[in-house]
């Protein structure tokens, strides 16, 4: 494998290539590469527009366009998203509001295992603990799935539909309708996705083949323009095989129920309130099926129910606030057939309960054209209950009760020296209550000597709230041929949970069970975009990603922070035909913590840089329809990322000390908007 070495300074200085003036507007990317910050801290994503390379049918592959998101692959699908060296619960993913957690106490399943971006109309990426309005708070980053709330004034309708083809086998289907007049609407969204095992760039063929589908509906009324209401329903289930472990998923059952309201205009102070209860339902089976012994088999379930109640509020007419309150109660449960072995049991038996109260609030006040200072707290009350027998927990039957606080301020300034240039300086603190994974999963530090069993050391009491203490700065600069973004953040994280499995102190058990414990650490690192509008027809984007960070307690680095990235794209579009391609660089890693990590997964080692070259190809024979194609990894390179899973021993396949990505990848798609 060729390592490519990257310079920072050599990248960043062609990114800041000066600024042509001139009359036409930055052509919108067909196919996006690399997605610009669109507001201070925030990225807005069009899940409907394709994107390169091809992403799995799940909720985390899609961030990989997004600099800073990195996502480590299991297999086909189902790869946890990771930003800023961020991992697990600290990217907090919601769908409509809600939060779905995966079931899978070993990670099969992350909350993005159950989302399929395409049928969702907008998703939002907030960096930093720079908002506070939403359930699950994430101290790294927000990512929001959301369909867009269409009325119609008159009987219409809007349907996305798409097809897509590809190597491997894979085929997707989507389908987004909805319909309604002044009166009345209905949606439906569907969506079936199939890939084969992919090969990756030396042939090798990887355990990785899945199967997908989704289907929601829902129906509402819209009394007169001031309210809405809405009763939703949804359920998603597929199979996928795993190449980082001894099972794969053979499960992976969502139903979701919802009723929403809104109701606008209420008073002069009450612009709008929004209220939503749902109930969540995961079940999730991982088994040995795929691998001819069906009888070895676990399930598990995760049923959350919640409720959110938000209110929008004109203090005065520069003064705006948003206040709402968050509850939501989650119960975990499981069963462990041992293949019929003694001690075994096949009925699902709970584990744990979680319940949260939260009330927040954020307010933004203009404080003169193009000043403004937006700030929030939010307060969660959280009750956690250990279901499990006393045998499998010494603290069997204890509730931990936890009151933790985060808020965050941020100035944002249209600078009158740089044109068309927004900045922004804000500083956040955020308090995260430690998640399933890291109370229930792992184990508490310690040598484990204490009894024969490992889960018997239970982590609910002993590990501690996490308190990042983040700056988020930057600078977002619009004129009509160049468009840059830059986006720079340093932290300190006290108590950072760590999952350790870095030596036998550390892990115990069959299973191996790591270690959940607080450590400090410290990370900053920066993001950066450009697009420059070379002509009227052609167009350079290119974007930069870098973190760096210390394990402070342990004198370590910081696991699981992504080599530096870069990307650069040239792109032709003339409306009708468009053609691109995109370089990725991905720099060599050395500063590694074997074994240490998130709940996701932990370092594998060091890892040598490479560069990915791809293309694609866009047409649109009008202004409804868009096909486009496009060969992902053309030269065919087999490589790894840094961030990854370790390779397992699967009967039948070669075993590589990563999961490898695919090799050489063909697509094509065909989307459709009818309205
Ligand atoms: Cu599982």
């Amino acid at each position: 494998m060729k390592l490519i070495k990257l310079t920072p300074i050599a990248i960043v200085a062609s990114m800041m290539m000066s600024n042509a003036i001139a009359t036409e507007a930055v052509l919108n990317d067909v196919v996006v590469t690399a997605s610009p910050m669109t507001t201070p801290t925030t990225i807005e994503l069009d899940p409907k527009v394709p994107r390169q390379p091809l992403p799995a049918h799940d909720g985390a592959d899609f961030l990989k366009s997004v600099p800073g998101f990195s996502i480590m692959r299991k297999a086909g699908t189902d790869g946890e998203p990771n930003f800023r060296g961020m991992g697990g619960s600290r990217v907090n993913i919601l769908a409509d509001d809600q939060n779905i957690f995966g079931g899978c106490g070993q990670r099969m399943d992350a909350p993005t295992a159950y989302i399929f971006p395409e049928v969702y109309d907008k998703v939002t990426v907030v960096k930093g603990p720079q908002t506070v309005l939403y359930p699950g708070h994430g101290s790294a980053a927000t990512v929001r799935f959301e369909k867009e709330q269409r009325t119609y004034d008159k009987p219409g309708y809007d349907v996305h539909a798409s097809g897509l083809v590809g190597s491997f086998g894979r085929h997707d289907e989507v389908v987004d309708a909805n319909l309604g007049n002044k009166d009345y609407f209905a949606t439906f969204t569907g969506s079936n996705s199939k890939s084969d095992n992919y090969k990756d760039g030396n042939g090798n063929e990887v355990h990785s083949k899945y199967h997908r589908y989704s289907a929601t509906s829902s129906v509402g009324v819209t009394p007169d323009n001031n309210k809405r209401f809405e009763l939703s329903a949804g359920r998603s289930n597929g199979y996928a095989a795993y190449a980082d472990r001894t099972m794969d998923g053979t499960k992976f059952l969502r139903e979701n129920v919802a009723a929403k309201g809104q109701i606008k205009n209420i008073s002069d102070l009450v612009e709008k309130v929004d209220f939503q209860v749902s109930r969540n339902t995961i079940f999730h089976t991982m088994s040995k099926a795929m691998r001819g012994t069906p009888s070895e088999y676990m399930d598990v379930t995760h049923d959350t129910n919640a409720v959110r109640i938000t209110s929008d509020l004109n203090l005065r007419p520069t003064t705006k606030a948003k206040v709402g309150f968050d509850y939501s109660q989650s119960t975990h449960a499981g069963n462990m057939p041992m293949g019929g072995m003694p001690g075994g049991y096949t009925d699902l038996r709970d584990d744990s309960e979680f319940k949260n109260t939260a009330f927040f609030a954020e307010v933004t006040e203009e404080l003169s054209k193009g000043k403004k200072v937006v700030a929030g707290y939010r307060a969660d009350y959280w009750s956690i209950l250990d279901k499990r027998t006393s045998s499998s927990s010494d603290t069997a039957g204890q509730t931990r009760t936890e009151l933790t606080h985060s808020g965050f301020a941020r100035f944002e300034n249209q600078l009158s020296s740089l044109q068309n240039t927004n900045s922004f300086i804000g500083i956040g603190r955020s308090e995260r209550m430690p998640d399933y994974w890291e109370l229930f999963s792992n184990r508490r530090d310690g040598d484990g000597a204490e009894s024969g069993s490992a889960n018997d050391n239970s982590a609910l009491m002993s590990t501690k709230t996490e308190k990042t203490y983040q700056i988020d700065a930057g600078l977002i600069h619009k004129s009509s041929r160049f468009e840059a973004g830059a986006s720079f953040f340093y932290n300190q994280i006290k108590d950072f949970i760590l999952v350790d499995a870095s030596s036998a102190s550390y892990t115990s058990g069959m299973y191996y069970t790591p270690t959940s414990r607080n450590i400090d650490a410290q990370t900053h690192g920066a993001e950066l975009t450009t697009s420059y509008a070379l002509t009227n027809t052609v167009k350079f984007n290119s974007s930069l990603a870098y973190v760096k960070g210390k394990n402070k307690t342990d004198g370590l680095p910081l696991a699981q922070l992504a080599p530096l990235e870069g990307r650069l794209a040239l792109a032709y579009d003339d409306k009708k035909y468009s053609y691109g391609a995109l370089l990725r660089l991905v720099a060599p890693k050395d500063e590694v913590a074997v074994g240490q990590g998130n709940i996701s997964g932990q370092d594998v080692g060091k890892s040598g840089g490479f560069g990915i070259f791809s293309l694609n190809a866009g047409y649109k024979p009008n202004k409804k329809t868009l096909i486009a194609a496009g060969v992902d990894n053309l030269f065919d390179k087999s490589y790894a990322e840094f961030i990854s899973r370790a390779g397992a021993s699967v009967a039948g396949y070669t075993q590589t000390t990563r999961v490898n990505e695919p090799g050489r990848t063909a697509w094509l798609k065909a989307t459709i908007a009818l309205d």
